[in-house]
């Protein structure tokens, strides 16, 4: 049975419970939180990192090593694609979502939401207004560049591009903000789109108890 350990709060725990439920697999979700002590779990990720994951005698942390294990090992449905430059590409995308998109959008819910929550901290607004007003415009605009008017990332094809992406909107938008469907029509569309998926709806309800009503 295939063991996943990790927060769904976190964007990276998120990206591979909708890549699990893409591809139809069944597995055990283990919900601790990074650092966390048990042998298991720092066997799969000895830096206490989430996500990781177990499948029988197989562990690994981090979510691109993770997802690029489920697409070769459970090759239905593929979220990588194969022919090399479709792989290539696919890659491109889930990188930017996970060095980029991810990490500036998370300052949002980081300030506002995990400072004050867990860490005891104070919200430092001007730190969330140069997120939204000055780092997060270059990449929206570039992500609409990507997207055109294509239904996905990809073309017709959702992939692993699309969940890569769409997983950092999320917390942003618990903490309160989104993209302006007026300034980012074919942008927002896609992230409706995205999140309308089974798989992400499924993801998201995990998260119900942190985020009430959301
Ligand atoms: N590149 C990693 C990033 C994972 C990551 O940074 N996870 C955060 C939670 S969202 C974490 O475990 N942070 C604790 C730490 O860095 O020690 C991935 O894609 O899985």
């Amino acid at each position: 049975m295939i063991k996943l350990y990790g927060a769904s709060v976190s964007p990276y725990v998120r990206k591979v419970m909708v890549a699990l439920a893409e591809k139809a697999l069944p597995y055990e979700h283990v919900p601790v939180g990074p650092g966390d002590k048990s042998a298991a779990f720092l066997e799969a990720s000895p830096l206490g990192k989430i996500p990781a994951l177990s499948d029988g005698d197989f562990a690994i942390a981090d979510s691109t090593a993770i997802a690029t294990y489920l697409d070769e090992a459970y090759p239905a449905n593929r979220l990588y694609l194969q022919t090399p430059k479709e792989r290539a590409q696919v890659v491109f995308f889930d990188k930017f979502g996970d060095t980029l998109m991810t990490p500036t959008a998370g300052r949002i819910f980081f300030q506002r939401i995990g400072l004050p929550r867990f860490f005891g901290g104070v919200t430092d607004e001007a730190v969330v207004t140069t997120t939204i007003e000055k780092d997060l415009p270059p990449i929206l605009n570039h992500l609409t560049r990507l997207l055109g008017d294509k239904a996905w990332l990809m073309g017709d094809r959702f992939t692993m591009a699309d969940i890569s992406c769409v997983c950092g909107f999320v917390n942003a938008k618990y903490a309160g903000w989104e993209p302006d469907a007026a300034q980012y029509p074919a942008l927002t569309a896609w992230i409706a789109r995205t999140l309308a998926r089974p798989s992400f709806a499924k993801a998201l309800a995990a998260d119900r108890a942190m985020f009430p009503g959301q």
